[in-house]
């Protein structure tokens, strides 16, 4: 009997050495993937989290119901009746926006704030005697409504006598460092490519032509904003932090790589056009694009335009094509002469919000069950089911050199879905080349979406179906995939 329990206990100890032994073979320590470049900042990281804020065109075009002043505009005619900034942050907080970016000044030159660097601005005209500042109630307002606020201050100055000149660039930068400074933290800077030609310039009435390669001398003006406001994102058709994304039609690319060489190029470079729509998966620095579009024909407020407001339908695929291809998304509603947002634009940016809910209610996926046919090291740190935990912060990962994996979610019951959104982690750079998307119905799977890149965000419309699972096909990337998310709406 002895000899029994000493076999037994014998082999209950070669199991448990066993279990052990594997137990350990699995916890060979596995680190994170490796990041891949080119790489995000905080900053920018902290940006692309945003998504989706507001731009605000205002000021003497307002007025004068144009687009582009020339410069010669009287300060007299800024005079808008009843101008709220509250409302406008309330219309952008109601339509989901996280932010407001107003221009500060336009190419005509005339400043929303009483800058103490020239006349033309605020404080000669009647609006509050003299006494007002757009910036300041914008400030204050962003602050009362949980929004962010940045600025729009056009290099081009059809007003400046000295545009053109080295003069100019000392006005410039020391505009910039009064909004870098009067108005709190700032999120995003943003520099307009539309650069010279014919203006008023303090009476000269001439055409005056700038080189865009070399006369703003763009790093020293990055290195005053950087200096002055670190968690400022700039933008501009070069980066340095964000890039146009090429048009103003609203529209990213599907195919969308968030390098940049942007050494290479600067404001209002024609010949950049190709990159600034796809990017370069290679490229040396992270530049991720953002979509400037108008909720109206024109940036700035015309009543002739008031039944051209895009529609929900035009808002909703303007969104699907940008945050839902990887950009954010800047949509312009300008304040009218009264100095509030006509009812038309807010009404439309509510019924859009609620779409936009509506749209993305309940995610199905939270609901699958999560496996993979790689997971990193066999950890669950890495597993299949960070894809669906509901976090943006854990991620499934699959081991090193495995360049094609895939994900699938079971649901508990035949499921009806209209939409995937798909998330990389992007701490680690952008790795995703190919993707499809294949739904499982009857027994049998098809392919119902394919794409390339994938980035912060890829919202893919491949419904509405009705499946039991999903599978999530990594077909090539630059390094072992890292999802953040998988989400099914
Ligand atoms: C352009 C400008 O010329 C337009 O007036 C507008 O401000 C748009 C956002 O950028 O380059």
């Amino acid at each position: 009997m002895a000899d029994v329990k000493r076999l037994a206990i014998a082999a209950i100890a070669a199991v448990a050495l066993g279990v052990v032994a594997a137990q350990a073979h699995r916890q060979v320590p596995v680190g994170p993937p490796a990041p891949i470049g080119p790489l995000p900042s905080s900053r920018q990281l902290q940006w692309q989290d945003l998504e989706f804020y507001g731009f605000l065109h205002f000021g003497i075009n307002t007025f004068t119901d144009k687009e582009w002043g020339d410069g010669d505009e009287s300060e007299s005619l800024f005079d808008p009746s009843a101008l709220d900034a509250r409302q406008w942050a309330r219309v952008a907080r109601d339509a989901g926006m996280k932010g407001l970016i107003i221009t500060a000044k336009h190419h005509d030159g005339f400043c929303l704030w009483p800058s103490r660097l020239t006349e033309h601005s605020v404080k000669r005209s009647p609006w509050k005697a003299g006494h007002g500042d757009v910036l300041r109630e914008l400030a204050t307002a962003c602050r009362e409504y949980g929004l962010k606020l940045g600025v729009y201050l056009s290099p081009w100055d059809r007003n400046h006598p000295d545009y053109g000149t080295p003069d100019y660039l000392a006005y410039y930068r020391s505009q910039l460092r009064e909004l870098m400074t009067g108005y709190g933290p700032l999120f995003e800077v943003w520099f307009d490519g539309a650069n010279g030609g014919d203006g008023f310039y303090g009476g000269a009435r001439e055409t005056r032509r700038i080189d865009g390669r070399t006369y703003y001398d763009w790093p020293a003006t990055w290195s005053l904003v950087r200096q002055l406001q670190p968690g400022a994102v700039m933008f501009s058709d070069a980066g340095p932090d964000a890039r146009w994304v090429g048009n103003e039609k609203g529209v990213a690319f599907e195919m969308s790589w968030y390098g940049l060489d942007s050494g290479r190029t600067y404001p209002g470079d024609p010949a950049y056009a190709r990159d600034l729509a796809h990017g370069r998966a290679d490229g040396s620095d992270w530049v991720p694009p953002e979509v400037d579009v108008s909720i109206r024909p024109g940036w700035f407020y015309h009543q002739a335009e008031d039944a051209k407001v895009k529609t929900v339908d035009q808002l909703m695929t303007i969104y699907e094509q940008s945050v839902g291809r990887g950009a954010n998304l800047l949509l312009n509603v300008p304040p009218a002469k009264s100095g509030l947002i006509a009812d038309v634009d807010a009404e439309r940016l509510r019924a859009f919000r609620s779409a936009v809910d509506a749209a993305f209610r309940v995610d199905l996926a939270r609901r699958a069950t999560a496996s993979a046919t790689s997971v990193r090291g066999g950890l669950s740190a890495y597993g299949a089911g960070r894809v669906n935990d509901g976090r943006a912060d854990t991620y499934w990962a699959a081991d090193d050199g495995v360049a094609s994996a895939s994900v699938t979610l079971a649901f508990p019951k035949p499921t009806a879905f209209e939409r995937v959104v798909l998330q990389e982690f992007l701490a680690l750079g952008q790795r995703v080349e190919r993707w499809t998307v294949e739904a499982e119905r009857d027994g049998s799977w098809t392919v119902v979406a394919e794409g390339t890149t994938i980035g912060h965000k890829r919202i893919v419309r491949c419904g509405p179906l009705t499946a039991s699972r999903i599978r999530v096909n990594i077909l090539s990337a630059r390094a072992c995939p890292a999802l953040a998310t998988v989400s099914v709406y």
